[in-house]
């Protein structure tokens, strides 16, 4: 091979090589503008799936574990005094003999919260758990209160959110023996994680201790806003994707 024919060679490789790296840069920029199309496709439809998981689980995931306690037992749950589980429902009793100090404790309540549901609590039992919530996110439950004593003997039941009881039923508004249902909800003001609690006392004495707290199909569920936000979400998802489109086609 001669001289001439070594540089025509070369010459020619190096052209050709220029040649395919200019395609191959090429392909890539078409390739990579779709690949980006792609990304952005994919990562705004996944992030909107994240969002309508997250608004569409919150109300399980933020998270009430076993909230309508179908396992039949407290899984997911702690409990003092005297509760268990029957019918696939928490039910919880005064006759817990746990004092209103150890209440408050296990149950994280500030010192003296029950008194302010309550002129004499005395002895009781609870349950608990903690989950994490949203800003906004709705706790929701079913409750029965059932009565087991006479005034003045003010048996009652609360549910308790981080530090401060909240009264559901006493004797003094079901009457003596009676009874109650309702749903409650809660609505929290701030994300964050909150230790929630059932619970149902003696008053006045630690006797007639049948008095009962019924808890069931507890759930945290989001704000509706937050649903509305998802689907403002996924408009803009495809305006980008709408975006990504034009600019692949140009
Ligand atoms: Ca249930
Ligand atoms: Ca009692």
């Amino acid at each position: 091979m001669t001289r001439f024919q070594i540089r025509a060679n070369l010459k020619k490789a190096v052209t050709k090589e220029s040649i395919t790296g200019l395609q191959i840069r090429t392909r890539l920029k078409k390739k990579s503008s779709s690949v980006l199309f792609k990304a952005a496709y994919v990562g705004t439809s996944a992030s909107g799936v994240a969002l309508i998981t997250l608004a569409g689980v919150s109300g399980a995931q933020a998270a009430v574990v076993n909230g309508n306690f179908s396992t039949n037992n407290f899984t997911g749950w702690q409990t003092i005094g005297n509760a268990s589980v029957v019918n696939q429902k928490a039910e919880i009793n005064a006759g817990g003999n746990t004092n209103k100090f150890d209440l408050e404790g296990f149950l994280g309540l500030a010192s003296g919260a029950l008194n302010t549901i309550n002129t004499a609590p005395t002895f009781g039992s609870a349950i608990k758990q903690t989950i994490s919530v949203a800003a906004g996110d709705t706790l929701k439950f079913d409750w029965l209160f059932d009565a087991d004593d006479y005034l003045p003997y003010n048996d009652f039941s609360f549910y308790s959110i981080s530090s401060a009881a909240n009264l559901l039923a006493d004797v003094a508004l079901v009457g003596n023996y009676g009874q109650t249902s309702d749903q409650t909800t809660y609505t929290f003001a701030n994300a964050g994680t909150y230790t929630i609690g059932f619970g149902v006392m003696n008053s006045l004495d630690n006797a007639l201790s049948g008095t009962r707290l019924t808890v069931d199909n507890v759930e945290a569920v989001p704000e509706p806003l937050t649903i509305l936000g998802t689907l403002a979400a996924g408009s803009i998802g495809a305006a980008m994707r709408r975006k990504y489109k034009q600019q692949d086609a140009n």
